[in-house]
């Protein structure tokens, strides 16, 4: 008998969207052409985006929230369908150039993407739990997160890790987040660059995630990039993290694993590394363990292995260690290799991975929650209109900040 999963996962689009949805459909939203873009390309692009009503409008109620989703999917076009059809065959069959335009989907900020991206995001895991159920509910895949202060060596590590890995069979991906996008708009490029060899290889996949600005926006997209992944059959998925600022605390919520990197650099340098992130971390690894850096990484190596006897373990079937690495050489990469496929399997063992990941669901709802929520709250049009002048207000002292709060709050509870 088939499964609901199943079900699911052969009937598509299609079965998402059932026939009795028609009253409801008539007030939603449908496809229009918009006309204040440029060339005549613009427009088609528009038209195919624009929806005549927000497709995602609020609702009071989960059962709302299911059959807005529902809804969705009846009110696709079939440009949208066909779209949504491709990449899930295209992403399910491991092609990188569907898995890149799925991530690009994921990534939109435009209302109407976003819907998409979660239909489809929903559909891969759909599939992505029914193969899970065939191997005994075991995941398919290793999260790894590498974090670490800017110039650790954390791509240049995974360009020879990634190598190896691929060499073993394994089919690795490596997103990257960098905070510093944040003013530059831009991506990781400078970290592809330093990857060279790995971007060229077939079973190996980079990809850099501009952060919008906001740390939320890492946390969405990273997550689910890593979910698409997945289902494009990789197996290790490795994300890398500047250590500044929130970004590595977010990554830790996402992975399975998460690995500091630290250079062998004393003093003061290493004050940037947050007594937090030392606690979350289930390996620390010191880089660049050659040349001049080979005696001061073997003293971080002791200094870390003390100190780290002083901190709270986060998992009670494993203690982390301190190992040390050189990506110019190649020293200690099999070893720590060996560390991390010891960490998975106690971890399977225990069953403390599918824990792990469970609570990491519930963490992932929260943070959409919260990123979504000042939006909507920012977007009503009670509060939309007020804003500008209470924030002035605030500004010169006019009046406090509580009670602009209140005020907006009350406008925002108020029936439209
Ligand atoms: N000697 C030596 N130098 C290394 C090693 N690994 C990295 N480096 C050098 O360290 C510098 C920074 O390396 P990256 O790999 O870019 O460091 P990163 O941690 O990815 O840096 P961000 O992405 O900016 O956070 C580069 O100049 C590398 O050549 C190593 O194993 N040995
Ligand atoms: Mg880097």
């Amino acid at each position: 008998m088939l499964t609901a999963a199943r079900l699911l996962c052969q009937s598509r689009w299609s079965l998402a969207a059932p026939r009795n949805l028609s009253s409801a459909r008539a007030g939603s939203a449908c496809l229009k052409p918009v006309s204040r873009m440029g060339t005549a390309g613009e427009q088609a692009e528009a038209a195919r985006w624009q929806p005549a009503r927000a497709p995602c409008r609020r609702r009071s109620s989960g059962a709302a929230l299911a059959g807005e989703q529902l809804l969705l999917a009846e009110t696709l076009s079939d440009w949208e369908r066909q779209l949504l059809d491709r990449l899930l065959d295209g992403l399910l069959g491991g092609q990188r150039a569907c898995l890149a335009e799925a991530i690009t989907l994921v990534e939109s900020s435009h209302k109407h993407k976003k819907c998409l991206a979660r239909l489809l995001l929903q559909r891969v895991l759909t599939c992505q739990k029914e193969r899970e159920c065939s191997n005994g509910g075991k995941p398919l895949s290793f999260r790894v997160g590498l974090s670490g202060p800017p110039g650790a060596g954390k791509s240049t590590f995974l360009e020879t890790f990634g190598k190896m890995l691929t060499g073993k069979g394994h089919k690795v991906a490596v997103l990257a987040v960098d905070p510093s996008s944040r003013t530059s708009g831009g991506s990781l490029l400078g970290d592809k660059t330093r990857m060279t060899e790995l971007s060229r290889d077939m079973n190996a996949y980079i990809r850099p995630s501009p952060t919008s600005g906001m740390l939320g926006g890492v946390t969405r997209t990273t997550n689910e990039s890593i979910i698409l992944c997945e289902g494009a059959g990789y197996d290790l998925v490795l994300v890398e993290t500047v250590g500044v600022g929130q970004s590595e605390f977010a990554v830790a919520d996402m992975v399975d694993m998460l690995i500091l990197f630290v250079p062998p650099v004393g003093g003061d340098e290493l004050q940037g590394i947050k007594r937090g992130i030392i606690e979350m971390a289930d390996l620390v690894v010191i880089t660049k363990a050659d040349g001049d850096f080979l005696v001061p990484a073997r003293r971080m190596q002791a200094e870390y292995t003390s100190a780290l006897k002083l901190l709270r373990y986060r998992s009670k079937n494993w203690k982390p260690k301190v190992t040390r690495v050189s990506s110019k050489t190649g020293q200690g990469i099999p070893e720590l290799w060996e560390e991390i496929e010891k960490f998975k399997a106690t971890l399977l063992e225990s069953g403390e991975l599918q824990i792990k990941r469970r609570k990491q669901q519930k963490v992932w709802m929260w943070s959409l929650i919260k990123e979504n929520i000042t939006e909507y709250f920012c977007d009503h049009p009670s509060v939309r209109n007020q804003i500008p002048s209470l924030e002035d207000k605030v500004v010169n002292g006019d009046i406090t900040p509580g009670l602009a709060a209140d005020i907006l709050l009350k406008a925002f509870s108020t029936k439209e």
